[in-house]
């Protein structure tokens, strides 16, 4: 018996749900922010070091969201379903040792170990988040792009799609945990290999220049840009090339709201609200709507994708 979660909450975000108890103005607060998110909840007897990055042409130069929205509002429904749980339970899950199979329709299927697959210099790529709910971010991600891993499995030519599957860990993750579930385990995604060959298209290790923080997908998480943020999957453990449309986890649970390609569209409506405007999380007390924009901003970059295609019937 599947839980129903009330997706359409997020649309209505109280300002006081949303608005951080201190606001970070100045880089340098940002960062001893992060140092300590990250000491708190990836290495409790260590000192962090900042993630080497270089910039990205494709970071936006809009301001990212604060370091305290991006890492106490969150939906990672392995932690539960509420915005605020991921930041209070995801502490529990060990993320290293951590290894990815990278497997199906390639010639040099493997199990990397994580150090073994993230660039020793990543990029920083600041990137806006939409979320399907009808809120946004802008984050400051540190990863490097998915086909940089896909090269070196080597997709065969029969390889038509991308399917990721997140950790199934039900003693660390509290929301695997009783009778009632959320979701089907393991959290499934998957991308058509094109959208998973763009350059847009990032494996994330960290945010603001630091390891990822739990609640936000440590150590390994998708980061698809013009689609609605549920695609960018979290905390991966096996991603598989395959050739039929690999099944993912909001089209199984409510497949008429929760489309395959869930491209961010004001034009396309949610069966239930708008997809025409968005309200940016933080920093201020009101945070005013403002409108969404095509592809989530990325329209020149992905339009040629879906030349062609009914992005209605293709939602
Ligand atoms: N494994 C997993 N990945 C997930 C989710 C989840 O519940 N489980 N939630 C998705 C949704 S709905 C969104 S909006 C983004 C949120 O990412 P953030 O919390 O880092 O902002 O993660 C996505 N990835
Ligand atoms: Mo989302």
């Amino acid at each position: 018996m599947a839980y129903r979660p009330r997706l359409a909450a997020g649309a209505r975000i109280l300002p006081s749900e949303i608005t951080p108890k201190e606001v970070y103005f100045n880089r340098r607060a940002l960062m001893a922010g992060a140092a300590g998110v990250a000491a708190m909840t990836l290495l409790p007897d260590a000192a962090v070091a900042a993630l080497e990055t270089t910039p990205s042409p494709f970071s936006t130069d809009e301001t990212p969201t604060p370091l305290e929205a991006v890492t106490a509002y969150n939906n990672f429904y392995e932690f539960g379903v509420g915005k605020d749980e991921p930041a209070r339970y995801a502490e529990a899950l060990t993320t290293d040792p951590w290894s990815v199979a990278v497997d199906g329709l390639v010639a040099r299927p493997a199990t990397f170990a994580l150090e073994d697959i993230v660039p020793k210099v990543q990029e920083e790529r600041i990137y806006r988040l939409r979320c399907v709910e009808g809120w946004s971010m802008v984050i400051p991600w540190v990863g490097f792009p998915l086909s940089d891993l896909l090269a070196r499995v080597e997709p065969l030519g029969s390889a038509r799609y991308v399917a990721f599957e997140t950790l199934e860990r039900p003693d660390e993750m509290r929301g695997q945990r009783g009778f009632f579930q959320a979701l089907d385990w393991p959290y499934t995604e998957g991308l058509r290999l094109d959208e998973a060959l763009h350059p847009l298209t990032i494996l994330a290790t960290g945010l603001y220049g630091e390891p990822l923080p739990n609640q936000n997908g440590a150590p390994l998480r998708l980061v698809v840009p013009w689609k609605y943020g549920f695609k960018s999957i979290k905390s991966i453990v096996r991603i598989s090339l395959t050739e039929e449309q690999p099944p993912t986890s909001w089209s199984r649970q409510a497949p008429r709201e929760y489309g395959f390609y869930a491209n961010v569209n004001p034009d396309v409506s949610h069966p239930r609200w708008s997809q025409e405007k968005e309200r940016r999380v933080g920093p201020g007390l009101i945070a005013a709507y403002q409108p969404t924009l095509m592809f989530n901003g990325y329209e020149e970059d992905v339009a040629h994708l879906y030349a062609g295609m009914d992005l209605k019937a293709n939602y």
